[in-house]
C-alpha cells in the first residue's frame, strides 16, 4: 500500500509527474492535503502525517519516506520498467545518485539562497554560489542531451523542477535541456492534474 500526500503547485507535483512518467498512478493513493503557502492561504492538514506538515510525503506498507530526492530515488527504483532509473550494477548509479543529492544539498539551498538576497563567507563555503551550480549543469548538458547521458532518467525530472519555479536561466544549454525536461508529457500531465485540484 502506498499512499502519497500531495498539495497542488508544490513540490510534490514532481513526484505526480514521476508516478506519471513511471505508468504507477494507479498503485499509489493519492491523498490531497493543505500546506500554509507563502500568500498567507492554506494551513497545516491534520491528515499529513508528514513531521512538519510538509508535502511530498510518501508511505508504503506504514514506512515513511520524506524529501523529495529520497521518494523519487525509491519511487523510481520500485517501478524499474518505465527505466527512469539507473540500478545497482549499472557504471552510472553513482552518477544519478549524486545528482540527487546535489540536488538537495546544494542546488536548493543555493536557489533559495539566492532568491532571498543573502550572502554570507559561510554559505560560500559549504555551498558555493548559482555560477558554480550553473557551471556544473552546463558541463554535464554541452554533449548529452539529460543528466547522464542519451536518456532522460528521474534525476533530470528533480534536477530541473525548479526552474518551473524560478524560470529559466538564459543560458542556451540549461535552457535547452529545460525544453526537453518540460515538453515531456507526464510534466503537462501534472500541471494539468494541479490545475483541476485548485479550480474544486
Ligand atoms: N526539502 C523538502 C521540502 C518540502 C517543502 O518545503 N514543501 C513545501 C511545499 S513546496 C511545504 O510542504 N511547505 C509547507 C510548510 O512549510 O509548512 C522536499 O523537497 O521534500
Amino acid at each position: 500500500m502506498l499512499t502519497l500526500y500531495h498539495s497542488p503547485r508544490t513540490r510534490s507535483t514532481r513526484v505526480v509527474a514521476l508516478l506519471k512518467e513511471l505508468n504507477a498512478l494507479d498503485a499509489v493513493n493519492i491523498e490531497v492535503v493543505t500546506i500554509p503557502r507563502q500568500d498567507g492561504s492554506g494551513e497545516r492538514d491534520p491528515k499529513n502525517p508528514h513531521h512538519d506538515g510538509k508535502v511530498p510525503f510518501l508511505v508504503h506498507d506504514g514506512v515513511e519516506i520524506w524529501e523529495s530526492s529520497a521518494i523519487m530515488l525509491y519511487l523510481a527504483d520500485l517501478f524499474p520498467d518505465a527505466g527512469l532509473n539507473i540500478p545497482q550494477g549499472d557504471a552510472k548509479r553513482g552518477s544519478y545518485l549524486s545528482w540527487f543529492a546535489w540536488y538537495s544539498g546544494v542546488m536548493e539551498p543555493v536557489m533559495v539562497l539566492e532568491a532571498a538576497n543573502l550572502t554570507h563567507p559561510f554559505i560560500e563555503a559549504t555551498f558555493r554560489g548559482g555560477i558554480e551550480m550553473k557551471q556544473q549543469l552546463i558541463k554535464h548538458l554541452t554533449d548529452q542531451p539529460f543528466l547522464t547521458g542519451n536518456e532522460y532518467t528521474a534525476a533530470d525530472l528533480l534536477v530541473h523542477s525548479p526552474y518551473s519555479w524560478f524560470g529559466k536561466p538564459g543560458d542556451p544549454v540549461i535552457d535547452a535541456w529545460l525544453d526537453r525536461c518540460m515538453a515531456r508529457p507526464a510534466s503537462i500531465y501534472a500541471t494539468e492534474f494541479d490545475n483541476k485540484l485548485m479550480s474544486q
